[in-house]
C-alpha cells in the first residue's frame, strides 16, 4: 500500500489545484495510516471502526463544503470529491460514514435547519463528536421512498412520531437520525430524533456480505415524543430528502472510482511480480487486456468526475448528471473489482489483498442511494421525457 500511486494516465493533475492537491495528499496520507493497516481486521470480525471518528473530523471529512462558521472545511466540490476518493480506496464503508454525516445529515440540518439546530449540532458534527444517520428507506418503500410509511401527529409543542426505518448507515452508534416522515398533513418533513428519547431504538443489521466494517441498522420509532424544535423548517415535501441524496451520489461517483484505483493498482503491482511459465504474467496479452481495459475506464470515469465538480462548483451540475456519474462509477469500479480479483488468481480472494473486500463493498454501493437500475431509468426519463419508474 506504500507503493499507492493514483493513476493519472491523461494528466489530470494538471486540473487540479494546489488546494485540491494537499487535500487530497492529506486524507491519502491519513487512509494509509488509520485504515489500511486495520480494515480488513475490521472487516473480518464485521465490526465498525469507530475509534477512526475523530481523525476523519481532523481530516475534515465531515462536512468539508460548509461554510468554516459551522464547522465545515469551506472547501470546493472537486476537493470534497478527492476526499471521498481516497476514503473509498481505503475501504467504501469509511467514505460511507462520511458520506452520511456530511451529505445525508450535516447538509440538510444546513441547507434547511434553523439557525439555532444548525448552531447546535453542525460544529460537534463536523469534529465527529455528534454522530448522525439518515432515514428514508423503510421495510417495504426502498427504491420508491414517496410510499413512506412512518408519520407523525401533533402533540402539542411535541410530535409523536412511529415507524420504522431499515438499512440504515451508521444508525447502531449515530447520537442523531435525521428520520424522514410524513406530517398529518401527509407532506414530508424531516425530523432530528437523538439517542435516549424514550420508544427509539437502532438494533443492528447482521450477516452482511458487503460492507462489513460499516455498522448498519434499523431506525424503530415507537410513539416517540419529539420537541417541535427538531423538526427541520425548511424541509417540506420529497424534494428535500432527494437533493441530499444528490449531494452523496456526487461524493459517491469520486469514491467508487478510488476503490476501482485501488484494485487496478494491487493488479498492476502484482502483474509485474507473479512469474507464470517463466515470465511476469504482466506480459500476457489476455492480463494486459484486463489493465488495459481498466486504466481506461478510470481515466473515462475520473474525467467525467472531474468535469462534474465544476458544474457542481458552478451550481449548475442536474441531478441526471449526478445520477449518470454514480451509475458509472459504480458499474467501472464493480467490473474493475471483478476482474482484478481475476489477475491475482487465488490470492484475490485473501484478505492479504484489498480486492475481495472492495469487489464485496462495491455490490452495496451499487444499491444504495438510488439502485443501478434507478439511475439508468432518471437518465431514461431525462432524455426522452417518458417516467418509465411506474
Ligand atoms: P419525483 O416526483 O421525481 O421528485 C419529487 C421532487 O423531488 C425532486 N427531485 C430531486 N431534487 C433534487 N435532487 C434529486 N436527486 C431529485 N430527484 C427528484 C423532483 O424534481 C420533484 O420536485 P418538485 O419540485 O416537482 O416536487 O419523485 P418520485 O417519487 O417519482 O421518485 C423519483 C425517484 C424514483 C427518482 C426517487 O424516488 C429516487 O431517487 N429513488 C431512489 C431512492 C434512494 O436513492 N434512496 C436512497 C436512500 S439513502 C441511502 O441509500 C444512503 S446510503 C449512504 C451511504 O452509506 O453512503
Ligand atoms: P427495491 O426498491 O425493493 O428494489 C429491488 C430491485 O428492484 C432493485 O434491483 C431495483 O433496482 C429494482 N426496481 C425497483 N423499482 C424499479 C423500477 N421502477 N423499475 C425497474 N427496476 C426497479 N437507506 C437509507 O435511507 N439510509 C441509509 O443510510 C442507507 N444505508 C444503506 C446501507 C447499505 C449497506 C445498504 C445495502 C442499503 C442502505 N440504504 C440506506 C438503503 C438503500 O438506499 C436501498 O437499499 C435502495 O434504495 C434500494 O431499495 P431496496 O433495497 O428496498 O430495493
Amino acid at each position: 500500500q506504500d507503493l499507492f500511486q493514483s493513476p493519472d494516465y491523461y494528466q489530470l493533475d494538471e486540473l487540479l489545484t494546489e488546494e485540491h492537491q494537499l487535500v487530497r495528499a492529506s486524507v491519502r496520507e491519513w487512509v494509509k495510516k488509520a485504515v489500511t493497516p486495520v480494515i480488513d481486521d475490521y472487516c473480518q470480525r464485521a465490526a465498525f471502526p469507530e475509534h477512526i471518528l475523530p481523525g476523519l473530523g481532523q481530516q475534515g471529512c465531515f462536512g468539508p463544503t460548509l461554510p468554516v462558521e459551522y464547522g465545515g472545511g469551506g472547501l470546493d466540490y472537486i476537493s470534497y470529491g478527492l476526499m471521498m476518493q481516497e476514503l473509498e480506496r481505503g475501504d467504501s464503508g469509511v467514505r460511507s460514514t462520511a458520506s452520511v454525516q456530511g451529505s445525508l445529515v450535516m447538509h440538510p440540518i444546513f441547507t434547511y435547519g434553523s439557525e439555532e439546530q444548525k448552531r447546535r449540532f453542525l460544529p460537534k458534527m463536523a469534529t465527529g463528536e455528534i454522530m448522525g444517520c439518515f432515514g428514508l428507506t423503510e421495510p417495504d418503500f426502498g427504491s420508491n421512498p414517496a410510499g413512506m410509511l412512518t408519520y407523525f401527529d401533533d402533540d402539542g409543542d411535541h410530535i409523536l412520531l412511529n415507524g420504522a426505518k431499515m438499512w440504515i448507515s451508521n444508525a447502531p452508534f449515530a447520537h442523531i437520525a435525521l428520520v424522514w416522515a410524513k406530517d398529518p398533513a401527509g407532506k414530508v418533513r424531516g425530523v432530528i430524533v437523538e439517542r435516549g428519547m424514550e420508544g427509539f431504538s437502532t438494533p443492528e443489521t447482521r450477516n452482511k456480505w458487503s460492507l462489513r466494517a460499516s455498522a448498519t441498522g434499523e431506525l424503530v420509532l415507537d410513539n416517540v415524543r419529539v420537541p417541535k424544535s427538531n423538526i427541520l423548517p425548511g424541509a417540506s415535501g420529497l424534494k428535500a430528502p432527494l437533493s441530499c441524496l444528490s449531494s452523496a451520489r456526487y461524493g459517491i461517483a469520486w469514491g467508487a472510482i478510488g476503490a476501482a484505483m485501488d484494485c487496478y493498482d494491487t493488479a498492476l503491482r502484482y502483474s509485474k511480480e507473479r512469474v507464470q511459465f517463466g515470465k511476469p504474467i504482466g506480459g500476457f496479452q489476455l492480463i494486459q487486456k484486463k489493465l488495459a481495459e481498466m486504466i481506461t475506464e478510470i481515466t473515462k470515469a475520473q474525467l467525467l468526475n472531474w468535469r462534474l465538480g465544476v458544474l457542481k462548483n458552478n451550481n449548475k451540475a442536474t441531478p441526471e448528471q449526478i445520477s449518470m456519474a454514480k451509475r458509472n462509477a459504480c458499474e467501472t469500479a464493480s467490473h474493475i473489482a471483478r476482474e482484478a480479483r481475476q489477475i491475482l488468481g487465488a490470492m484475490g480472494i485473501s484478505g492479504e489483498y484489498p480486492i475481495m473486500r472492495h469487489m464485496m463493498n462495491l455490490e452495496s454501493v451499487l444499491t444504495y442511494e438510488g439502485t443501478h437500475e434507478i439511475h439508468l431509468l432518471i437518465t431514461g426519463m431525462d432524455i426522452t421525457g417518458q417516467n418509465a419508474f411506474s
